[in-house]
């Protein structure tokens, strides 16, 4: 007789739905995965993503064993060892790299799990206790967060459930669809419901095609259409003076930077037209109640956070905060009380504060000499939940910083990335059905909790325990180092949420008010959304690094403006390997308007090469009116090895910085498109 389980967990990915998860087991085998009907936000759905997690689980090419490399740099040849003998050698490694300079150590991981326990418990205590550099985690969210921060003191946003009530939705800069799927399934209630829906976005989307109205806008123009709006609204009379008046500052020295503003200007700014300035300006005002479903789609570009900061202004501005279905919803991480401190312990840190390395300019930190600004060389580098020589920009310098032979890489993975190929070891990691783990979520106001499943595959080991052995082999004796995943579990809220229900029910919703800023009392100091902050002042648009308007010169060479954003059936490059998935979306792929084509005699199905003064990237090319003129699209994030020369759309990008946030600007690139 089969012996059958159910298991509650949680959907580890970077993806703001974060979805309760019910796991069927038949003997000791997790046979399905299947979204919890019961929580709210996940309403019983999976995306084709994560409803192929067991396929991901049992992949015929999961890392099982822990590996040493034996060829060179990134040609990926490895060996099995035995986890003491690796664990051995890299405690010794990272030991006598200390006893020069802990700082030459760093760590690099981002949220390849969501999970606050497998995330950076464990791992961060162990740094920390060490004196590692410190990892400026910036690479996905951090411009749009500095200016939710900015603006309402905290990220902060509507409930998900409510846009069901919506009469007007701005979808701007997301891919709803592919990206924030249980949003889209609110959205379609109101839509039917009579609301309109309108998306923002430079791409036509398979969200912009069952939208009323597609404003097709040329890449790191929000903040100017931001503007435009603030302006039109103002001079038609739609300010909600009551509300402005009483729960924001800083209206005045706004006003005076939009004034500038008009619809003709905005529209030669982003590429549409002045009449769809004003009509969405009037759609936006009008209909109550008026919601912005933000994404980060749009802050990666130079000026990601101003645009970020305007956009923030406008559900204040008409008042839109005073009902539960109006506001705006770009990360609401910050309702969750998390208690980073205990989980991270950066209290450990011998010493005066290390320095911080930006993850974002990782192909910049790898090359770069010891010096009094810089600090020591980077010596050793511990890469887990991510895949860096894929995501991260100006792949051409991260790929030889990552080449370096005397750089100390160790790698915890479940598969052989790109990145794991120039591992010097590669540790096998459980996934999410193999660990134990709690979760908040940036799209939704509940907690959830993810029980173990199945036994660990292979010799594979969570992040935890690797961390915890390493910690041990270095002789830290602190308690913290003992704590087993369930305690730091059970750390990670403190005493704001009742763990034990947690395990038992598998997810809280937070208490957080229905219409949260209705009566203002935002999380700034003095309670009121702030719109000119004194250390920054009021925002103005800050145009792209690299656009026809902005740099001719530049754009004269590389006429095209490329945009890379997420894939639907990838997760960032998660799910690239994974047959069923990759078969859905082809091969790496570059969109282009007809029209770019026909002035290239470019046709579609042809191999091309997309180039600019940073490198080359083959691909095969798409002709297509997904893509605006002067706009080409290669949908993301593929893994290197699987494009045509090795490389990824990431072989373009570069490492220069937003506004503010100091995030990476992924949107903001010029090439040009030949035949190859
Ligand atoms: N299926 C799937 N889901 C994902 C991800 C994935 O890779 N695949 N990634 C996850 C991650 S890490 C994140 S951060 C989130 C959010 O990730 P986002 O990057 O926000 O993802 P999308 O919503 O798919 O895409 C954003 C949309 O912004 C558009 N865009 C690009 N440049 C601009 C611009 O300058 N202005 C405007 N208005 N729009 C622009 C793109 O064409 C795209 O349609 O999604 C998560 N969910
Ligand atoms: N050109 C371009 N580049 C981009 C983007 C883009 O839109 N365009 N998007 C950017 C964005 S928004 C983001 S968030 C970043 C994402 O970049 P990353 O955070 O690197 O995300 P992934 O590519 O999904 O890689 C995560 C890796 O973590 C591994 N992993 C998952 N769970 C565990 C675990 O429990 N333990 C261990 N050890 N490993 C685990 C997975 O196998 C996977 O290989 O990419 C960025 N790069
Ligand atoms: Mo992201």
């Amino acid at each position: 007789m089969t012996e059958k389980r159910f298991v509650r967990a949680a959907c580890p990915h970077d993806c703001p739905d974060t979805c309760a998860i019910r796991v069927t087991v038949e003997d000791g085998v997790a046979v399905r995965v299947q979204g919890d009907p019961d929580h709210p936000p996940t309403h019983g759905a999976l995306c084709t993503k994560v409803a192929r997690y067991p396929e991901r689980t049992y992949h015929p090419e999961r890392l099982l064993h822990p590996l040493r490399r034996v060829g060179p740099k990134g040609a990926g040849h490895m060996e099995r060892v035995g986890w003491d003998e690796a664990l051995d050698e890299i405690a010794s490694r990272l030991g006598r790299i200390a006893a020069r300079d802990p700082a030459a150590i760093l760590p690099y991981s981002y949220a390849g799990t969501m999970g606050l326990v497998q995330g950076d418990s464990m791992s961060a205590r162990f740094f920390h206790r060490l004196g590692a550099s410190l990892l400026d985690r910036t690479i996905c969210a951090s411009a749009g967060a500095a200016a939710l921060d900015a603006t309402y003191g905290d990220r902060v946003g509507m409930h998900v459930e409510r846009y069901v009530d919506s009469r007007v939705i701005l979808i701007w800069g997301s891919n709803s669809i592919a990206s924030n799927l249980h949003f889209w399934s609110f959205a379609q209630q109101a839509k039917r419901a009579g609301a309109k829906l309108i998306c923002i976005d430079p791409r036509r989307t398979e969200t912009a095609d069952r939208c009323h109205q597609h404003v097709a806008l040329l890449p790191g123009t929000d903040g100017a259409l931001a503007l435009g709006l603030i302006r039109e609204i103002d001079t038609r009379g739609w300010i909600d003076r009551d509300y402005v008046e009483a729960h924001t500052d800083g209206w005045p020295a706004l006003r005076a930077v939009a004034s500038a503003w008009t619809p003709e200007r905005t529209a030669a700014v982003c590429g549409i037209g002045a009449e769809e300035v004003r009509g969405l300006a009037q759609d936006y005002a009008t209909l109550r109640p008026a919601a912005i479903r933000l994404n980060y789609g749009m802050q990666r570009t130079h000026g990601g956070g101003s645009a970020v900061r305007l956009i923030a202004a406008l559900p204040c501005l008409i008042g839109a905060w005073r009902d539960p279905a109006g506001g705006m919803l770009l990360s609401a991480s910050g309702f969750a009380p998390t208690d980073s401190q205990r989980l991270r312990r950066p209290d450990l840190i011998p010493g005066p504060t290390p320095r911080t390395v930006n993850m974002s300019t990782i192909g910049d930190a790898l090359l770069a000499d010891a010096s009094p600004a810089f600090g020591p060389r980077i010596d050793a580098l511990v890469v887990y939940n991510s895949n860096p020589v894929a995501v991260a920009p100006e792949s051409p310098k991260v790929v030889r910083g990552f080449a370096r032979e005397d750089l100390f890489t160790v790698v915890l993975e479940h598969f052989q990335t790109d990145t794991a190929d120039y591992a010097d070891f590669v540790l096998p990691a459980t996934t999410q059905l193999e660990h134990f783990d709690v979760h908040k979520s940036y799209g939704h106001a509940y907690v959830l909790v993810n029980e173990p499943a199945i036994a660990p595959l292979g010799e594979a080991r969570p992040n935890t325990a690797v961390f915890r052995a390493l910690a041990s082999r270095c002789g830290f004796t602190d308690a913290c180092f003992r704590d087993d995943d369930v305690t730091i579990g059970s750390q990670a809220f403190g005493d704001a949420i009742d763990f034990e229900r947690l395990r038992r029910d598998g997810w809280i919703r937070l208490p957080i008010a229905d219409a949260p800023f209705a009566a203002g009392g935002f999380a700034t100091a003095n309670g009121r959304a702030q719109f000119a902050p004194p250390s920054l002042g009021p925002a103005d648009h800050v145009p792209p690094y690299e656009s026809a308007l902005s740099a001719p010169a530049l754009a004269r060479r590389y006429p095209l403006a490329m945009i890379s954003p997420p894939a639907r059936h990838f997760l960032n490059s998660t799910f690239v390997n994974v047959r069923s998935l990759r078969s859905i979306e082809g091969e790496p792929l570059l969109e282009m308007h007809p029209l770019d084509a026909g002035a290239r005699v470019l046709e579609d199905g042809q191999l091309v090469r997309a180039y600019n003064d940073r490198g080359e990237y083959r691909c095969r090319l798409r002709v297509s009116d997904r893509a605006r003129p002067g706009v080409v699209v290669g949908l993301g994030v593929w893994w290197r090895k699987f494009g045509v020369a090795g490389t990824n759309a990431n072989e373009l990008t570069h490492q220069r910085l937003t506004d503010i946030g100091r995030a990476p600007t992924f949107y903001d690139c010029l090439v040009e498109v030949a035949a190859a």
